[in-house]
């Protein structure tokens, strides 16, 4: 049986983080999870370590000093699980707009040869629910001008919701990725597709954040706009 491990970077995350647990470690196929919090005030970290009683060998949890980055948190992530042998590992939010429910589809795919799965929103039969219209056409024409700037053939080039299997993380140099927000998304997948994996879009339908507060900020963006263009002339 393959080890599958669902990485959730986390930061003030209180009001999701039990439901979250509970969820995965309820689906159909078997789960491990590692929370990676920055030092969450709201106490994020102190919840998982009370369940990690109830879900003895099978939560882990991560601690970093300070708001350091989604890109850095994924990092510190994919080292862990590579140094404990997973097979799968997952990449999910903890705010729900991953559904948990799809981890098993993404696993699905990658069982079925998938090298990289991808939960995508606009991939036919993809979706967005709650989302106002203006980040919708936002987040899809950054998807647009990604494909245009890069080649890089995803449709949701700067999807969060992912399965890697164990041998992409262990070719990509992950000491060499240098982006934190969407921009570290759009790098994972146009490093993959350089390196010939095999990427497999899955339509999901994605929620927007109803508990909690995003962390999303300009300057992820910026990142991303800019990063694209470094990417293309630097990797
Ligand atoms: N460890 C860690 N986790 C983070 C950091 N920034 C965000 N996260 C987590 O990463 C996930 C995605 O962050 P969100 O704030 O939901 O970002 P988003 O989904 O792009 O934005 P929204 O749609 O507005 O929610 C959540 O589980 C956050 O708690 C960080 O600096 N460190
Ligand atoms: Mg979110």
């Amino acid at each position: 049986m393959s080890k599958n491990l669902v990485i959730i970077p986390t930061y003030n995350e209180i009001e999701n983080i039990d439901k979250m647990i509970r969820t995965v470690f309820s689906l159909p196929r078997a789960f491990e999870i590692l929370i990676v919090d920055d030092g969450s005030p709201d106490g994020t970290a102190a919840h998982v370590k009370l369940l990690q009683n109830e879900f003895s060998g099978k939560l882990h949890i991560e601690e970093r000093k300070g708001k350091l980055g989604l890109g850095t948190a994924y990092i510190h992530g994919f080292k862990w699980a590579l140094k404990n042998n997973y097979d799968f590992i997952f990449e999910m939010d903890c705010d729900f707009s991953h559904n948990p429910n799809d981890l098993v589809r993404l696993l699905e795919a990658c069982e079925n040869g998938a090298d990289v799965a991808v939960g995508s929103r606009y991939c036919k039969n993809g979706k967005v629910s709650n989302w106002p219209l203006g980040r919708i056409l936002m987040s899809y024409f950054a998807s647009v001008y990604v494909r245009m700037v890069l080649w890089l053939p995803v449709k949701d080039t700067t999807a969060g919701f992912k399965c890697y299997r164990k041998k992409v993380l262990e070719t990509i140099p992950l000491d060499e990725v240098r982006f934190m927000g969407y921009a570290f998304q759009i790098e994972m997948k146009y490093r993959a597709y350089k390196l010939k994996f095999k990427i497999v879009e899955v339509p999901i339908l994605f929620t927007d954040r109803v508990l909690g507060v995003s962390k999303m900020s300009t300057k992820i963006f910026k990142e991303a706009f800019l990063g694209v263009i470094q990417m293309r002339f630097g990797i």
